[in-house]
């Protein structure tokens, strides 16, 4: 029948279309792409209203995007916020109007907690702290100094923030490890390429690179190869997200350890902006499902892989 076929009813409690507005950061890798497209799809298969921005990795264009939602009175807002702090002020904007605030991906910093509903995302400390402790048992083997090159993520952002704290707490008690490079490759193939160059040029004594995302990882081996370098057996890149680029260069051999962060967020978050536009509770945090990937376990995984 017809009925079996139309989406799920979520509707406001006024019996109209839910509708959401979602800031996102921009589309700086295949994350955020995979993201995206995960929102879009899971917001028409609830049958919710959205309106999407792309803040273009801007946190003032984000703040406007936010205002704007505001004055459109949308039922929730949703974000993933570029930076961790200065959001105390338009936040406090929209608690004023009435409009519950879920954080999609990435924290904030704030003084008030009750700023915003719900906060739903991975554990990035953990992801990082996955890397170093997979490393140090890799090391374990093999004697020596390992010198270690970090391609951080967008200085500022959650990821890049708890992705160093949680690598650094896993190698801690590794005095072997030393960590010869950190520079932010703004979490870009092109700027992990760029970065990854100019180290090149002063060090070629590098064993790990530690990338805080694949597509940094990805610019990095083109900048190793481009350098006479082979990534994978002169050179080890671990990296974190496993979207369909990163899988394959595990596959490969050019990557050797991917910390899982996945992306496909938006049919959570549909359902929790549907609880919360019908004044349902929610919990305050959602962690979301992760596992890791050696090159063994990316070639069985890759044929399935969704992004
Ligand atoms: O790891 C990276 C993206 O916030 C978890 O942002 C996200 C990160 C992801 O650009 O690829």
């Amino acid at each position: 029948s017809l009925a079996a076929c139309a989406p799920p009813e979520n509707l406001a409690a006024d019996g109209s279309k839910i509708v959401v507005g979602f800031s996102q950061v921009g589309a700086e890798s295949g994350w955020r792409t995979a993201n995206t497209v995960s929102i879009h799809d899971a917001a028409l298969d609830a049958g919710i209203k959205l309106r999407f921005s792309d803040a273009q990795g801007k946190q003032a264009n984000q703040i406007t995007a936010i205002r704007s939602f505001i004055k459109q009175r949308v039922d929730v807002i949703a974000f993933s916020p570029v930076v961790e702090t200065g959001w105390d002020e338009v936040l406090t904007e929209a608690r004023q109007a009435g409009i519950p605030v879920i954080l999609t991906d990435r924290a904030i910093r704030t003084t008030s907690k009750d700023l915003y509903t719900t906060f739903i995302g991975s554990d990035f400390v953990k992801e990082g702290t996955l890397v170093g402790e997979w490393l140090v048992d890799y090391y374990a083997s093999r004697p020596g100094t390992v010198r270690v090159v970090e391609l951080r993520g967008t200085t500022g952002s959650a990821p890049a923030t708890d992705r160093a704290a949680g690598f650094r707490a896993a190698i801690k008690g590794e005095p072997r490890f030393q960590i010869v490079a950190s520079r932010t490759g703004d979490f870009t193939r092109p700027k992990g390429e760029a970065v990854m160059r100019a180290i090149l040029k002063t060090d070629r004594d590098i064993d790990v690179v530690f990338a805080h995302n694949d597509d940094m990882g990805l610019g990095a081996a083109k900048a190793l190869e481009a350098a006479g370098l082979q990534p994978g057996r002169d050179v080890r890149i671990v990296s974190i997200d496993a979207v369909r680029d990163g899988m394959k260069a595990l596959a490969e051999g050019r990557f050797t350890f991917i910390a899982e962060c996945s992306p496909l967020l938006g049919p959570q978050l549909m359902d929790l902006v549907n609880k919360i536009a019908n004044g349902q509770p929610v919990p305050p945090r959602i962690v979301t499902q992760e596992t890791t990937f050696t090159q063994e376990q990316a070639k069985a995984a890759l044929p399935d892989r969704k992004y």
